[in-house]
């Protein structure tokens, strides 16, 4: 088995709701309080890892985490029944219960920094699960997510899965939404590209005035350390703030790179200029061929539109026959500048030789596209021996989480619905399912 990318999506939970959440991510913000479908949003997740499949690429998923987290709620002051927890909250303020209730970790590309073996010291795979403190409610996944990828990749001579970064400001982390691997090949060592928000200690350098940057320099740099990546081929740059400040909480909502191509914006980042020539230097350095950039100017793409569009957060994905396709979610082709775009994306010196357009507007609506519900894992043969093998999407697996979504989820859920305990009784019915 050649060694190759694994793509590993969250399944969308059966507590799929739009809380408004997440400052910064205008999406979430923009859907406060609507009523969402979790069966829908749950069934567009798995058409994606599906037609993922069905390009030859293999897909994997990862289950979504019990919810309520009623620990979370004993945490932090309420006791009594789980119903009693509940209500309390409830009265409280609605926003803890939506806190404990939230299905964010559908979203794994911030589940964790991946770095393939070939790029590690050890030649081992080496994950470190975000720690997620930019958010509360995403705070909450760490622990858990640690346990799954601890799960999945148990074997430690193959895989190190790290625990998640110290949980303090300096050291936010968010995973692979900030993080970039590219190079030709999956064998050889790439470079490593981290995009930051802020760097904590420095009080002069740049800050988004409005909304948190969410990766901080510290953690970016500490993620390189414990990977044991070559220095010479790890990349550090900033987010360009005022970007931040128009709505993208993450590099993968304004970037998108994939072996020898990367798309982006002119506001992708801080210094625009320096970062492309060190990509394009360190990337010819490294290898016979050429990195190809595509970037849009804000004339081409306003900013507006491109976090209205997602065109960044499309997936690109390499086909068996090493042609390459772009995943765009479908307001990529509703809203005409990015629809522009991915025509030149086509036609520019690029390995991308098909754009398709898939609704996921259920995840959509709370700023999560393709990109966000995807996790890149390179495994090579052994570790893809060595994984946990149940994961793999196979079209029986499709099939069964079909039924299980259409037997236990909800097609409407408001927000007074997470007052009711019948919720919960439905949830873990769910998960006990699930196994
Ligand atoms: O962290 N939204 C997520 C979306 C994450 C998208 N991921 C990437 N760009 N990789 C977030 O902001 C909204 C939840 C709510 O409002 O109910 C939320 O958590």
């Amino acid at each position: 088995m050649p060694t190759q990318e694994f793509n590993f999506d969250g399944i969308v939970g059966p507590t799929h709701n739009y809380a408004g959440l997440s400052r910064g991510n205008i999406a979430s913000t923009r859907h406060q309080r609507a009523v969402s479908s979790p069966k829908s949003a749950a069934i567009q997740g798995l058409r994606k890892m599906k037609f993922v499949r069905d390009l030859g690429i293999e897909q994997c998923v990862m289950p979504p985490l019990p919810r309520p987290n009623l620990d979370f709620l004993r945490r932090i002051g309420f006791a009594g029944t789980d119903a009693e927890l509940i209500e309390q909250a409830y009265q409280a303020d609605p926003v803890l219960l939506a806190v404990c209730y939230s299905a964010s970790n559908m979203w794994s590309a911030n589940a964790a920094t991946v770095s393939p073996g070939s790029d590690c010291r050890d030649g081992r795979l080496h994950l470190t699960p975000a720690n997620l403190t930019s958010n509360l409610h995403r705070s909450l996944e760490a622990v858990e997510t640690t346990g799954i990828l601890r799960s999945l990749f148990d074997d430690r001579s193959l895989f190190q899965v790290h625990d998640p970064l110290p949980a303090t400001m300096a050291m936010s982390d968010e995973g692979a939404a900030n993080h970039t691997r590219l190079g030709p090949s999956w064998d050889e060592p790439g470079i490593e590209f981290f995009v930051y928000g802020t760097e904590y200690f420095n009080a002069t350098a740049p800050r988004p005035k409005k909304f948190p940057g969410r990766q901080t320099l510290q953690a970016s740099q500490a993620i390189a350390r414990r990977h044991l990546l070559d220095p010479d081929r790890s990349i550090f740059a900033q987010q360009n703030p005022a970007a931040i400040d128009a709505g993208v909480f993450h590099n993968d909502v304004i970037a998108v790179g994939h072996q020898n191509v990367l798309l982006c914006h002119e506001m992708s980042f801080h210094h625009q200029a320096a970062t492309l020539e060190m990509l394009k230097a360190r990337y010819t350095a490294s290898f016979a061929d050429e990195l190809q950039i595509v970037s849009f100017s804000s004339a081409e793409l306003p900013i507006h539109d491109a976090v209205s569009s997602y065109l960044f957060n499309s997936q690109i994905l390499t086909r068996p026959d090493g042609t390459m396709v772009l995943v765009c979610p479908a307001e990529c082709e509703s809203i005409p500048t990015a629809k522009k775009c991915t025509e030149r994306i086509l036609q520019s010196n690029n390995p991308i030789e098909e754009v398709c357009f898939l609704d996921l507007r259920q995840s959509m609506n709370n700023g999560g596209g393709p990109a966000c519900l995807r996790l890149r894992v390179v495994l090579n043969d052994r570790q893809q021996t060595g994984m946990h093998q149940r994961v793999r999407l196979t079209d029986e697996l499709y099939n069964q989480l079909l039924q299980w979504v259409d037997q236990h989820y909800r097609d409407e859920l408001a927000p007074d619905d997470l007052r009711d305990p019948q919720l919960m009784v439905e949830n873990h019915a769910a998960m006990e399912q699930l196994g």
